[in-house]
Protein backbone atom coordinates (compact mmCIF):
# COMPACT_ATOMS: atom_id res chain seq x y z
CA UNK A 1 0.00 0.00 0.00
CA UNK A 2 1.29 3.71 -1.10
CA UNK A 3 2.55 5.34 1.86
CA UNK A 4 4.57 8.91 1.72
CA UNK A 5 8.36 7.88 3.00
CA UNK A 6 9.95 9.96 5.34
CA UNK A 7 13.78 9.84 6.75
CA UNK A 8 12.39 7.30 9.57
CA UNK A 9 10.17 5.08 7.69
CA UNK A 10 13.25 4.88 4.98
CA UNK A 11 15.67 2.97 6.61
CA UNK A 12 12.81 0.10 7.65
CA UNK A 13 11.38 0.25 4.29
CA UNK A 14 15.27 -0.29 2.39
CA UNK A 15 16.06 -2.81 5.17
CA UNK A 16 12.70 -4.66 4.14
CA UNK A 17 14.07 -5.26 0.37
CA UNK A 18 17.41 -7.97 -0.16
CA UNK A 19 18.83 -6.90 -2.95
CA UNK A 20 18.82 -3.06 -1.35
CA UNK A 21 20.27 -4.19 1.65
CA UNK A 22 22.72 -6.50 -0.32
CA UNK A 23 24.60 -3.16 -1.71
CA UNK A 24 24.45 -1.15 1.59
CA UNK A 25 25.97 -3.99 3.39
CA UNK A 26 25.12 -3.76 7.46
CA UNK A 27 21.78 -1.77 7.32
CA UNK A 28 21.49 -1.05 11.32
CA UNK A 29 23.22 2.34 10.62
CA UNK A 30 21.47 3.97 7.59
CA UNK A 31 22.80 7.32 7.06
CA UNK A 32 20.04 9.26 5.00
CA UNK A 33 19.53 12.68 3.29
CA UNK A 34 17.06 14.15 1.56
CA UNK A 35 19.15 15.44 -2.07
CA UNK A 36 16.39 16.54 -4.27
CA UNK A 37 16.26 19.25 -6.21
CA UNK A 38 14.05 18.52 -9.08
CA UNK A 39 10.35 20.11 -9.69
CA UNK A 40 8.51 16.95 -8.91
CA UNK A 41 9.45 14.29 -6.93
CA UNK A 42 11.30 13.11 -3.84
CA UNK A 43 15.17 11.79 -4.13
CA UNK A 44 17.16 10.69 -1.22
CA UNK A 45 20.99 9.19 -0.79
CA UNK A 46 21.11 6.97 1.83
CA UNK A 47 24.29 5.35 3.07
CA UNK A 48 25.57 2.89 5.07
CA UNK A 49 26.96 5.26 8.36
CA UNK A 50 29.85 2.60 8.52
CA UNK A 51 31.07 2.68 5.07
CA UNK A 52 29.58 5.44 3.11
CA UNK A 53 30.84 4.35 0.20
CA UNK A 54 28.08 1.51 -0.14
CA UNK A 55 25.00 3.84 -0.58
CA UNK A 56 21.67 3.96 -2.80
CA UNK A 57 19.33 6.15 -4.12
CA UNK A 58 16.04 6.40 -3.39
CA UNK A 59 13.26 8.41 -5.57
CA UNK A 60 9.57 8.77 -4.90
CA UNK A 61 6.98 10.28 -6.63
CA UNK A 62 4.40 12.28 -4.12
CA UNK A 63 0.36 13.38 -5.42
CA UNK A 64 1.09 16.44 -6.16
CA UNK A 65 3.28 18.77 -7.72
CA UNK A 66 6.78 19.25 -5.52
CA UNK A 67 7.51 22.97 -7.12
CA UNK A 68 4.17 23.92 -6.09
CA UNK A 69 3.48 22.18 -3.28
CA UNK A 70 -0.53 19.84 -1.81
CA UNK A 71 -2.81 22.21 -3.97
CA UNK A 72 -1.32 21.51 -7.31
CA UNK A 73 -2.50 17.39 -7.33
CA UNK A 74 -0.49 15.11 -9.63
CA UNK A 75 -1.07 11.72 -9.53
CA UNK A 76 1.75 9.52 -8.71
CA UNK A 77 1.74 7.16 -12.14
CA UNK A 78 4.37 9.33 -13.51
CA UNK A 79 7.02 7.00 -11.23
CA UNK A 80 5.55 3.89 -13.06
CA UNK A 81 6.58 5.51 -16.20
CA UNK A 82 9.78 6.30 -15.09
CA UNK A 83 10.52 3.09 -13.80
CA UNK A 84 9.49 1.25 -16.87
CA UNK A 85 11.70 3.67 -19.07
CA UNK A 86 14.65 2.88 -17.31
CA UNK A 87 13.87 -0.46 -17.20
CA UNK A 88 14.31 -0.17 -20.89
CA UNK A 89 17.12 1.91 -20.95
CA UNK A 90 18.58 -0.63 -19.15
CA UNK A 91 18.67 -2.73 -22.30
CA UNK A 92 19.06 -0.60 -24.79
CA UNK A 93 21.72 1.85 -23.58
CA UNK A 94 23.05 0.19 -20.20
CA UNK A 95 26.59 2.21 -20.00
CA UNK A 96 24.42 4.99 -20.03
CA UNK A 97 22.09 4.69 -17.05
CA UNK A 98 21.98 4.10 -13.53
CA UNK A 99 21.00 0.62 -12.46
CA UNK A 100 17.89 -0.64 -10.77
CA UNK A 101 18.02 -2.19 -7.77
CA UNK A 102 14.96 -2.32 -6.79
CA UNK A 103 11.37 -0.93 -8.47
CA UNK A 104 7.66 -0.41 -7.16
CA UNK A 105 4.89 0.90 -8.58
CA UNK A 106 2.66 0.73 -5.52
CA UNK A 107 4.37 2.66 -3.70
CA UNK A 108 5.62 4.96 -6.49
CA UNK A 109 9.91 4.29 -5.66
CA UNK A 110 12.71 3.14 -7.72
CA UNK A 111 16.22 2.48 -5.70
CA UNK A 112 18.52 3.19 -7.94
CA UNK A 113 22.96 3.13 -8.43
CA UNK A 114 24.26 6.42 -6.61
CA UNK A 115 25.94 8.59 -8.73
CA UNK A 116 28.77 9.53 -6.02
CA UNK A 117 31.13 10.39 -9.02
CA UNK A 118 29.21 12.22 -10.72
CA UNK A 119 27.64 15.97 -10.53
CA UNK A 120 24.42 17.62 -12.09
CA UNK A 121 26.30 18.80 -15.98
CA UNK A 122 24.23 21.45 -15.26
CA UNK A 123 25.52 22.51 -12.50
CA UNK A 124 29.30 22.01 -13.83
CA UNK A 125 28.70 24.05 -16.83
CA UNK A 126 27.40 27.32 -14.71
CA UNK A 127 30.63 26.80 -12.78
CA UNK A 128 32.55 27.22 -16.24
CA UNK A 129 33.76 22.97 -15.88
CA UNK A 130 34.41 21.32 -19.45
CA UNK A 131 33.14 17.70 -19.88
CA UNK A 132 35.48 16.28 -22.85
CA UNK A 133 33.16 13.25 -23.50
CA UNK A 134 29.56 14.72 -22.66
CA UNK A 135 28.16 16.00 -26.75
CA UNK A 136 29.71 12.56 -28.14
CA UNK A 137 27.78 10.30 -25.12
CA UNK A 138 24.49 11.93 -25.44
CA UNK A 139 24.92 12.22 -28.64
CA UNK A 140 25.15 8.08 -28.63
CA UNK A 141 22.61 7.50 -25.86
CA UNK A 142 20.01 9.41 -28.13
CA UNK A 143 20.52 7.44 -31.27
CA UNK A 144 20.87 4.28 -29.24
CA UNK A 145 17.58 4.65 -26.91
CA UNK A 146 15.32 6.69 -30.62
CA UNK A 147 16.56 4.22 -32.98
CA UNK A 148 15.78 0.95 -31.23
CA UNK A 149 12.05 1.91 -30.31
CA UNK A 150 11.22 3.23 -33.90
CA UNK A 151 9.84 1.61 -36.64
CA UNK A 152 13.15 1.99 -38.70
CA UNK A 153 14.29 -1.06 -36.17
CA UNK A 154 11.15 -2.67 -34.11
CA UNK A 155 8.60 -4.82 -35.63
CA UNK A 156 5.36 -3.73 -35.93
CA UNK A 157 3.39 -5.39 -33.43
CA UNK A 158 6.07 -5.24 -30.49
CA UNK A 159 6.68 -1.46 -31.36
CA UNK A 160 2.44 -1.19 -30.77
CA UNK A 161 2.93 -2.96 -27.57
CA UNK A 162 5.52 -0.92 -26.13
CA UNK A 163 3.97 2.13 -27.11
CA UNK A 164 0.99 0.72 -25.08
CA UNK A 165 3.38 0.57 -22.05
CA UNK A 166 3.90 4.03 -22.28
CA UNK A 167 0.62 5.76 -24.15
CA UNK A 168 -0.78 6.96 -20.44
CA UNK A 169 1.72 8.83 -19.14
CA UNK A 170 -1.10 11.64 -20.16
CA UNK A 171 -0.58 14.16 -16.91
CA UNK A 172 3.22 15.01 -17.99
CA UNK A 173 2.16 15.14 -21.25
CA UNK A 174 -0.10 17.53 -20.93
CA UNK A 175 2.58 19.61 -18.09
CA UNK A 176 4.68 19.48 -21.67
CA UNK A 177 1.72 20.49 -24.06
CA UNK A 178 1.03 23.26 -21.82
CA UNK A 179 4.22 24.61 -20.16
CA UNK A 180 6.31 24.33 -23.64
CA UNK A 181 4.07 25.00 -26.43
CA UNK A 182 1.04 27.27 -25.03
CA UNK A 183 1.23 29.27 -21.57
CA UNK A 184 4.89 31.30 -22.44
CA UNK A 185 3.30 32.85 -25.54
CA UNK A 186 0.48 34.58 -23.73
CA UNK A 187 -0.47 35.91 -20.64
CA UNK A 188 -0.74 33.26 -18.27
CA UNK A 189 -0.36 33.17 -14.35
CA UNK A 190 1.92 30.43 -14.20
CA UNK A 191 4.63 32.70 -16.07
CA UNK A 192 7.93 33.68 -14.95
CA UNK A 193 8.17 37.99 -14.33
CA UNK A 194 11.03 40.08 -14.89
CA UNK A 195 9.78 43.23 -16.08
CA UNK A 196 11.82 43.92 -18.97
CA UNK A 197 12.00 41.21 -20.11
CA UNK A 198 8.11 40.82 -20.05
CA UNK A 199 7.78 43.84 -22.23
CA UNK A 200 9.77 42.79 -24.49
CA UNK A 201 7.84 39.71 -24.99
CA UNK A 202 4.78 41.16 -25.10
CA UNK A 203 5.87 43.27 -27.63
CA UNK A 204 8.16 40.92 -30.03
CA UNK A 205 7.19 37.59 -29.72
CA UNK A 206 3.52 37.46 -28.21
CA UNK A 207 2.50 39.45 -31.55
CA UNK A 208 4.54 37.59 -33.55
CA UNK A 209 1.82 35.41 -35.43
CA UNK A 210 4.26 33.35 -37.68
CA UNK A 211 6.16 32.61 -34.59
CA UNK A 212 2.87 31.74 -32.73
CA UNK A 213 1.85 29.24 -35.81
CA UNK A 214 5.34 27.44 -35.64
CA UNK A 215 5.35 27.16 -32.07
CA UNK A 216 1.69 25.66 -32.56
CA UNK A 217 3.21 23.57 -35.63
CA UNK A 218 5.90 21.63 -32.73
CA UNK A 219 2.94 21.07 -30.70
CA UNK A 220 1.10 19.07 -33.22
CA UNK A 221 3.80 17.53 -33.73
CA UNK A 222 4.49 17.15 -29.87
CA UNK A 223 0.88 15.63 -29.81
CA UNK A 224 0.82 13.79 -33.28
CA UNK A 225 4.59 12.12 -33.82
CA UNK A 226 5.19 8.59 -32.56
CA UNK A 227 8.45 8.01 -33.66
CA UNK A 228 10.13 7.08 -30.35
CA UNK A 229 10.42 6.57 -26.45
CA UNK A 230 11.34 9.84 -25.98
CA UNK A 231 12.74 10.42 -22.04
CA UNK A 232 11.50 13.66 -22.93
CA UNK A 233 12.65 15.74 -20.22
CA UNK A 234 16.57 15.92 -21.63
CA UNK A 235 17.71 18.79 -20.71
CA UNK A 236 21.41 19.68 -18.93
CA UNK A 237 19.66 18.80 -15.64
CA UNK A 238 18.71 15.17 -16.57
CA UNK A 239 22.61 14.34 -16.93
CA UNK A 240 25.04 13.38 -14.26
CA UNK A 241 28.52 13.37 -15.56
CA UNK A 242 32.13 13.31 -14.61
CA UNK A 243 35.49 14.44 -16.54
CA UNK A 244 34.96 10.58 -17.94
CA UNK A 245 31.17 9.47 -17.83
CA UNK A 246 27.61 10.56 -18.41
CA UNK A 247 24.45 9.52 -16.86
CA UNK A 248 20.58 10.04 -17.90
CA UNK A 249 18.82 10.23 -15.23
CA UNK A 250 14.80 11.42 -14.76
CA UNK A 251 13.27 9.81 -17.53
CA UNK A 252 9.41 10.22 -15.92
CA UNK A 253 8.37 11.95 -19.11
CA UNK A 254 9.15 9.33 -21.47
CA UNK A 255 6.45 8.22 -24.25
CA UNK A 256 6.24 7.89 -27.50
CA UNK A 257 7.19 11.15 -29.32
CA UNK A 258 8.82 13.14 -32.31
CA UNK A 259 12.57 12.43 -32.43
CA UNK A 260 14.09 16.14 -32.45
CA UNK A 261 11.68 16.67 -29.25
CA UNK A 262 14.88 14.87 -27.27
CA UNK A 263 17.97 16.03 -29.40
CA UNK A 264 16.37 20.13 -29.73
CA UNK A 265 16.22 19.96 -26.12
CA UNK A 266 19.22 19.35 -25.24
CA UNK A 267 20.96 21.33 -27.94
CA UNK A 268 18.99 24.46 -26.39
CA UNK A 269 20.26 23.56 -22.92
CA UNK A 270 23.76 23.84 -24.29
CA UNK A 271 22.87 27.10 -25.68
CA UNK A 272 21.16 28.46 -23.19
CA UNK A 273 24.40 28.06 -20.99
CA UNK A 274 25.96 29.67 -23.56
CA UNK A 275 23.86 32.77 -23.19
CA UNK A 276 24.43 32.95 -19.53
CA UNK A 277 28.76 32.58 -20.33
CA UNK A 278 28.31 35.87 -22.18
CA UNK A 279 28.06 37.33 -18.43
CA UNK A 280 29.34 34.35 -16.36
CA UNK A 281 32.81 34.43 -17.99
CA UNK A 282 35.20 37.13 -19.00
CA UNK A 283 35.84 35.69 -22.47
CA UNK A 284 34.11 33.33 -24.87
CA UNK A 285 35.98 30.29 -24.37
CA UNK A 286 33.08 28.74 -22.75
CA UNK A 287 30.90 30.32 -24.82
CA UNK A 288 32.32 28.59 -28.18
CA UNK A 289 32.93 24.99 -26.16
CA UNK A 290 29.31 24.71 -25.14
CA UNK A 291 28.13 25.74 -29.00
CA UNK A 292 30.81 23.31 -30.03
CA UNK A 293 29.45 20.32 -27.88
CA UNK A 294 25.97 21.23 -28.68
CA UNK A 295 27.18 20.41 -32.83
CA UNK A 296 28.84 16.90 -31.24
CA UNK A 297 25.38 15.87 -29.90
CA UNK A 298 24.05 16.45 -33.51
CA UNK A 299 26.54 15.13 -35.61
CA UNK A 300 27.33 11.62 -33.25
CA UNK A 301 23.32 11.58 -32.97
CA UNK A 302 22.96 11.54 -36.38
CA UNK A 303 25.61 9.41 -37.63
CA UNK A 304 25.34 6.42 -34.35
CA UNK A 305 21.58 6.34 -35.93
CA UNK A 306 22.59 5.82 -39.91
CA UNK A 307 25.00 3.40 -38.05
CA UNK A 308 22.07 1.75 -36.65
CA UNK A 309 20.04 1.71 -39.21
CA UNK A 310 22.62 0.34 -42.25
CA UNK A 311 22.36 -2.47 -39.62
CA UNK A 312 19.35 -3.13 -39.71
CA UNK A 313 17.55 -5.78 -42.92
CA UNK A 314 14.66 -5.27 -42.30
CA UNK A 315 11.59 -3.29 -39.67
CA UNK A 316 8.24 -2.12 -39.59
CA UNK A 317 9.19 0.37 -42.04
CA UNK A 318 11.60 -1.37 -44.45
CA UNK A 319 11.75 -4.79 -45.76
CA UNK A 320 14.22 -6.07 -48.25
CA UNK A 321 13.11 -5.93 -51.68
CA UNK A 322 11.27 -2.22 -51.04
CA UNK A 323 13.59 0.13 -52.16
CA UNK A 324 16.84 0.10 -53.90
CA UNK A 325 20.29 1.09 -52.39
CA UNK A 326 19.82 4.81 -54.39
CA UNK A 327 15.90 5.33 -53.42
CA UNK A 328 17.25 3.97 -49.79
CA UNK A 329 20.12 6.89 -49.85
CA UNK A 330 17.61 8.90 -50.88
CA UNK A 331 15.03 8.24 -48.89
CA UNK A 332 17.51 8.44 -45.62
CA UNK A 333 19.06 11.80 -46.81
CA UNK A 334 15.23 13.59 -46.82
CA UNK A 335 14.92 11.92 -43.44
CA UNK A 336 17.51 12.93 -41.72
CA UNK A 337 17.23 16.75 -43.22
CA UNK A 338 13.50 17.02 -42.36
CA UNK A 339 14.82 15.73 -38.55
CA UNK A 340 17.44 18.23 -38.62
CA UNK A 341 14.26 20.96 -38.89
CA UNK A 342 12.34 18.95 -36.74
CA UNK A 343 15.16 19.53 -34.13
CA UNK A 344 15.70 23.25 -34.46
CA UNK A 345 12.38 23.79 -33.82
CA UNK A 346 11.85 21.64 -30.81
CA UNK A 347 14.91 23.64 -29.79
CA UNK A 348 13.06 27.30 -30.42
CA UNK A 349 10.20 26.28 -28.45
CA UNK A 350 12.47 24.78 -25.57
CA UNK A 351 14.79 28.34 -25.18
CA UNK A 352 11.04 30.49 -24.90
CA UNK A 353 9.44 28.39 -22.32
CA UNK A 354 12.98 28.18 -20.09
CA UNK A 355 12.63 31.99 -20.13
CA UNK A 356 9.38 33.03 -19.92
CA UNK A 357 7.51 29.72 -18.38
CA UNK A 358 7.52 28.46 -14.85
CA UNK A 359 9.93 26.03 -15.40
CA UNK A 360 13.52 28.32 -15.69
CA UNK A 361 17.21 27.48 -16.12
CA UNK A 362 19.27 27.68 -12.84
CA UNK A 363 22.09 28.87 -15.94
CA UNK A 364 20.41 32.30 -16.11
CA UNK A 365 17.56 32.36 -13.18
CA UNK A 366 20.68 31.97 -10.77
CA UNK A 367 21.73 34.99 -11.83
CA UNK A 368 20.94 37.90 -8.64
CA UNK A 369 20.59 41.25 -11.01
CA UNK A 370 17.35 41.56 -12.96
CA UNK A 371 18.56 43.99 -15.48
CA UNK A 372 21.49 41.96 -16.31
CA UNK A 373 19.10 38.52 -16.67
CA UNK A 374 16.63 40.35 -18.59
CA UNK A 375 19.78 41.14 -21.21
CA UNK A 376 20.48 37.52 -21.54
CA UNK A 377 17.15 36.68 -21.45
CA UNK A 378 16.08 38.40 -24.37
CA UNK A 379 19.02 37.24 -26.14
CA UNK A 380 17.57 33.61 -25.54
CA UNK A 381 14.53 34.65 -26.97
CA UNK A 382 16.00 36.47 -30.19
CA UNK A 383 18.21 33.19 -30.74
CA UNK A 384 14.83 31.30 -30.27
CA UNK A 385 12.94 33.51 -32.87
CA UNK A 386 15.91 33.42 -35.36
CA UNK A 387 15.85 29.42 -34.89
CA UNK A 388 12.12 29.21 -35.60
CA UNK A 389 11.78 31.36 -38.40
CA UNK A 390 14.86 29.51 -40.14
CA UNK A 391 14.20 26.12 -38.82
CA UNK A 392 12.39 24.66 -41.94
CA UNK A 393 15.11 26.26 -44.52
CA UNK A 394 18.33 24.54 -42.80
CA UNK A 395 19.43 21.57 -44.96
CA UNK A 396 22.41 20.40 -43.20
CA UNK A 397 24.26 20.90 -39.54
CA UNK A 398 26.36 23.38 -41.06
CA UNK A 399 23.90 25.73 -41.29
CA UNK A 400 22.71 25.51 -38.31
CA UNK A 401 26.21 25.85 -36.65
CA UNK A 402 26.88 28.97 -39.11
CA UNK A 403 23.59 30.46 -37.86
CA UNK A 404 24.17 29.73 -33.97
CA UNK A 405 27.63 31.24 -34.17
CA UNK A 406 27.01 34.25 -36.01
CA UNK A 407 24.15 35.21 -33.77
CA UNK A 408 26.41 34.57 -30.44
CA UNK A 409 29.50 36.22 -32.57
CA UNK A 410 27.53 39.32 -32.83
CA UNK A 411 26.64 39.65 -28.75
CA UNK A 412 28.25 41.91 -26.46
CA UNK A 413 30.08 40.63 -22.87
CA UNK A 414 27.40 41.80 -20.42
P1 LIG B 1 12.75 15.24 -10.31
O1 LIG B 1 11.99 14.18 -11.05
O2 LIG B 1 12.03 15.73 -9.12
O3 LIG B 1 13.15 16.33 -11.26
P2 LIG B 1 15.41 14.10 -10.47
O4 LIG B 1 15.31 12.72 -10.98
O5 LIG B 1 15.85 15.15 -11.43
O6 LIG B 1 14.07 14.54 -9.75
O7 LIG B 1 16.40 14.08 -9.23
C1 LIG B 1 16.61 15.23 -8.42
C2 LIG B 1 18.06 15.32 -8.01
O8 LIG B 1 18.45 14.15 -7.27
C3 LIG B 1 19.03 15.36 -9.20
O9 LIG B 1 19.17 16.67 -9.65
C4 LIG B 1 20.30 14.79 -8.59
O10 LIG B 1 20.98 15.81 -7.86
C5 LIG B 1 19.78 13.77 -7.59
N1 LIG B 1 19.78 12.40 -8.17
C6 LIG B 1 18.78 11.81 -8.86
N2 LIG B 1 19.13 10.56 -9.24
C7 LIG B 1 20.39 10.35 -8.79
C8 LIG B 1 21.32 9.25 -8.84
N3 LIG B 1 20.99 8.10 -9.43
N4 LIG B 1 22.51 9.40 -8.25
C9 LIG B 1 22.84 10.56 -7.59
N5 LIG B 1 22.02 11.62 -7.52
C10 LIG B 1 20.81 11.53 -8.09
C1 LIG C 1 5.37 22.49 -14.08
S1 LIG C 1 6.44 22.11 -15.34
C2 LIG C 1 7.84 21.42 -14.62
C3 LIG C 1 8.89 21.10 -15.60
O1 LIG C 1 9.89 20.41 -14.92
C4 LIG C 1 10.33 19.31 -15.68
O2 LIG C 1 11.72 19.27 -15.69
C5 LIG C 1 9.71 19.45 -17.05
O3 LIG C 1 10.54 20.10 -17.96
C6 LIG C 1 8.47 20.22 -16.75
O4 LIG C 1 7.98 20.92 -17.85
MG1 LIG D 1 11.76 14.83 -13.11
Amino acid sequence: MYQILDRNSICDYLRSIPAVAAVLGNTDSLEVAEIGDGNLNFVYRISNSNDPSRSVILKQAVPYLRMVGEEWPLSRDRMTYEIRALTLYNQLAPDFVPRIYHADEAMSTLVMQCLDEHIILRNGLIAGIKYPNVGRQVGEFIAKTLFKTSAFSMGSQARRQLMDRFTLNSELCKLTEEFIFTFPYMEHSSNYSNESTDRWAQEHLRKNSAYKLNILKFKELFIAKTDALLHADLHTGSLMVNQDETYVIDMEFAYFGPFGFDVGKIMANFWMCATSHLHRSPDREMVNWLIDQSFVVWQVFASEFLKLWAAQRESAMLVPGLLNEAELDDYKRHFMQRLLQETVGFAACSMARRTLGIAGVADIRGIEDPEVRSVLEIINLELSMRLMESHDSVESIRDVVGLVSEFYGAQPNI
